[in-house]
């Protein structure tokens, strides 16, 4: 296994101008037929190699005329034809097998739908190509197949010719007038049902919207379509960019190795982030549609119009692309709730990754497998950074820098350097000291300590560096760090934003009258750890004028509550006490049902040494049931005053509603009688929102055996039919706190509705079981076991989707040495496995070492 390294980056010694694709689909075969017009860039070389993955090679022609087998090379990634002229034709006949490709890369068939999947390098199991994104061509792509079974055939770009003139085939010819790289190459075919719609640009001109997904689903496509038009004009209000097509396409299919792909004109989407309506959905699925809608349609800019030289810049579309479905969300929605979402999901995937063995620079150095690197760090790490550019450089100043941006680089393949240097030339920053975010890796944490003394306070920041994962110290960071001070009346004396340069430093504020309280990292403005000296958690609980603080407080001081219960099993009743002043708080429900949310069991852990489920478990429930029982009578208020009346809204008030009753309801089942079984029976019966219910069914999952049979039962029968509802199913009973989960997940495998070919399904059941961490790190190790099993046999189905199950290991190091034991057994079994992928064999490797 061979790594690649960005130090290794060269220029392409050739121009792929044109490509014209010509694709025959048939059930047992599909010939694909490749016409390139190409140009030498580097007169010094002879030989073109192309990337080509399992290649069959039917016909192979330079400038029309068929060359002889001593003319070229096949190698088992690599077809080189020998000795090219300057500029030439050259035409590729090669066969595929899609309705065999289990992969999910490149052409395939998702149930009766040919689809694509083709970044970061799927492309070249399809054809012969320069496989890089640093090579833009004009794409032209016919596609012929069956006309009954395959009435709708996509590809990028405009529609140019329809072919009809065959009996029981046809074909249709699509162009695509922008020169993209080949990872944004897409191509549908089958019988889709579709909705339409249509949006006007700023410039005037007309797009045609469509939504294609399964015959029957056309229904539950609306709020997608909703959420496209509303990208579109954010896009367009934010950063003055308009859609550039007369078309823009959206496919819904159910076997998705990720979430979504912007492929140029003719989005795929993972049908979980497209369908919904509110008897299936809930209001977390309406959300997170909301925002890979907008995600996908603001790559047009930030990614296809231009996109990355090469992978190890990934972070350059993907950084840049979250932050800016980010803010669209927060714009839609509660801004406030957004943020807390936001860096919820950060702590829980990214720091953890940051802090393991698979860690890496947003930017990282080498791969042995691109798709490896499609991770929480590039993505949200990444989202984070470009965050501090906007807040180092303010509104007015991005948005002229953004613009600059797009002026200087549109229809090019780029650097994140190239991206700093248009941030920069609009902005004044240390370029060299904040490029170290890109080289770096691990969470930086920062130390405060307070003094105050005859009106003067002052604040000593000192960075904690991690070291790099060879073990070396990196270098101190640069960035933003906004916070604020408050008298002991809780008004603001002042909000700042420090920019933060050395190592060590020391910020004072004269003439102040008393001590005041410090507000740090407001708004998250740097994804960095805090590591207060002598914090007042309760009093920012109350007064923080900043919702984050006040929230973070919280977070804080619940996890403060905890290691002391863990430690001494005493519980700080100050903590209980400022929780029960939030149950009283007169603020947005949404905000309130995540203030009210104690810890994770992810974020507990990231403060062990030595990770010990078991205690963190208890503790949380011993903190939880203290809080239930002592706050019962608000609790049940809360639950009934927002219970009714009943609606199946998508409204932000009923939306949040929905959000503090349910908070309710989970808090109150940790008292584990029948009152609450009852009204989480009730609510489950009588619910009109998948939200509702699904929280209802978890609960009682949880809470009563017998009350959860019937509901399990019933929500099996009315949804058995609903693959994306039963992935709820699955993982409500994979994520289960009952003693006899791995069975039943077990069990759960041979049920008529799991495929182990469908990666939703996966996740929902495998992967859900591998977070339910006190199963899974059982002491017996049956929980690895069963894990090392199913990535050998998922491995061979889909790499990508057993990579990422790898990925559960990836604590090994912070757990007791029996644990250890039993994980480096079963993964040097994995690692042993003949033939296992490079995928698996990278996040394997890095754990063991
Ligand atoms: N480029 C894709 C996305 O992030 C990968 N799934 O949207
Ligand atoms: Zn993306």
């Amino acid at each position: 296994v061979k790594a690649k390294y960005l130090k290794d980056y060269k220029k392409p010694a050739y121009a792929i101008e044109s490509v014209d694709l010509l694709f025959e689909l048939f059930e047992e075969e599909t010939f694909v037929t490749n016409t390139m017009q190409i140009k030498k860039t580097d007169a010094s070389v002879n030989d073109l190699t192309l990337d080509a993955v399992n290649l069959e090679l039917l016909e192979l022609s330079l400038n029309d005329l068929k060359l002889q087998e001593s003319r070229y090379i096949i190698e088992e990634e690599k077809l080189t034809v020998l000795n090219v002229p300057d500029a030439f034709e050259i035409k590729i006949k090669n066969k595929i097998y899609p309705q065999d490709n289990t992969e999910l890369e490149g052409l395939y068939k998702s149930g009766d739908i040919f689809c694509t999947q083709n970044e970061p390098e799927g492309f070249r199991s399809i054809t012969p190509f320069l496989d890089r994104p640093d090579i833009m061509s004009l794409f032209t792509t016919t596609i012929l197949a069956d006309k009954k079974k395959y009435p709708v055939l996509l590809s990028n770009g405009n529609k140019i010719k329809c072919h009809e003139d065959f009996k029981e085939r046809h074909g249709v010819t699509w162009h695509d007038p922008h020169p993209k790289p080949s990872y944004l190459f897409a191509l549908v075919a089958g019988n889709l049902g579709s909705i339409s719609d249509e949006f006007t640009t700023i410039q005037g001109n007309k797009v045609a919207l469509n939504i294609y997904c399964d015959l029957g689903n056309e229904q539950k496509c609306h709020h997608a379509m909703h959420s496209l038009k509303a990208s579109m004009k954010w896009d367009e209000e934010k950063y003055g960019r308009a859609y550039d097509l007369d078309i823009y396409n959206i496919v819904a299919v159910d076997s998705f190795n990720m979430g979504a792909m912007e492929n140029k004109g003719l989005n795929i989407f993972n049908s979980a982030y497209v369908l919904a309506d509110t008897d299936t959905a809930t209001d977390a699925n309406f959300m997170g549609i909301e925002s890979v809608i907008a995600h996908e349609y603001f790559h047009n800019w930030t990614g296809n119009r231009i996109t990355c030289r090469d992978w190890f810049q990934l972070t350059l579309k993907e950084g840049l692309t979250v932050f800016r479905d980010q803010c669209f969300s927060a714009d839609m929605n509660s801004a406030q709730v957004q943020r807390i979402e936001d860096v919820k999901a950060l702590r829980e995937r990214q720091f953890v990754e940051d802090a393991s063995p698979t860690r890496h620079p947003i930017q990282p150095e080498s791969y042995i497998s691109m798709n490896n690197f499609y991770t929480a760090t590039v993505y949200e790490k990444g989202a984070e950074v470009i965050r501090m550019v906007y807040t180092l450089l303010g509104e007015k100043n991005y948005r002229q820098a953004m613009d600059l941006y797009f002026e200087t680089f549109d229809g090019q393949a780029v650097t994140t350097d190239d991206f700093l240097w248009a941030m920069h030339e609009c902005g004044d920053f240390d370029l060299e000291l904040f490029k170290r975010w890109y080289k770096q890796s691990g969470t930086p944490r920062l130390h405060v300590k307070e003094s105050f003394e005859n009106g003067t306070y002052s604040i000593l920041l000192t960075q904690k560096i991690p070291d790099d994962v060879d073990g070396k110290k990196q270098k101190p960071c640069y960035y933003p760090l906004k916070m604020g001070l408050l008298d002991r009346d809780g008004s603001e004396i002042l909000a700042k934003t420090l920019i933060i340069s050395k190592e060590s430093e020391t910020f004072v504020f004269e003439n102040l009258k008393e001590k005041p309280v410090l507000s740090i990292n407001r708004d998250f403005s740097v994804p960095i750890i805090v590591e207060y000296g002598e914090a007042q958690f309760a009093f920012l609980m109350k007064y923080d004028t900043n919702s984050f603080t006040q929230y973070e407080a919280t977070q804080n001081f619940a996890l403060r509550t905890i290691s002391e219960i863990i430690e001494s099993s005493a519980i700080n009743d100050d903590f209980v006490d400022a929780y029960g002043h939030l149950l009283d708080l007169d603020v947005d429900l949404s905000y309130k049902a995540l203030l009210l949310e104690l810890p994770s069991v992810s974020a507990v852990m990231q403060l062990q040494k030595e990770i010990d489920f078991d205690a963190i478990y208890d503790a949380q429930d011993k903190l939880l049931l203290h809080i239930a029982q002592k706050y019962k009578e608000k609790l049940l208020d809360i639950y009934k005053q927002n219970h009714l009346p009943a609606s199946a809204s998508l409204e932000a008030k009923y939306i949040a509603k929905r959000a503090i009753k349910n908070r309710a309801l989970k808090i109150l089942s940790i008292l584990k009688n029948d009152e609450v079984a009852e009204l989480a029976q009730k609510q489950y019966e009588e619910s009109l929102t998948m939200t509702d219910r699904i929280v209802a069914l978890d609960v009682l999952e949880n809470l009563h055996v017998s009350y959860a049979e019937v509901a399990l039962q019933d929500f099996y029968n009315r949804y058995k039919d609903e693959t994306l509802v039963m992935n709820k199913y699955f993982a409500i009973l994979a994520s289960s706190s009952r003693y006899d989960v791995l069975e039943r997940v077990e069990k759960l495998q041979r049920d008529k509705v799991y495929d182990e070919k469908v990666p939703n399904l996966v996740r929902s059941l495998v992967g859900s079981f591998a977070r339910n961490h006190k199963h899974f790190h059982a002491k017996d190790g049956s929980g690895y076991k069963f894990l090392a099993d199913k990535i050998i046999e998922i491995d061979k189905i889909n790499p990508q989707i057993a990579s990422g199950l790898c990925g559960a290991f990836k604590v090994c190091d912070k757990m007791n040495k029996h644990n250890q034991d039993l994980i480096k057994k079963e993964l040097s079994r994995v690692i042993s496995t003949q033939g296992l992928s490079k995928n698996s064999f990278e996040i394997i490797d890095k754990i063991l070492k």
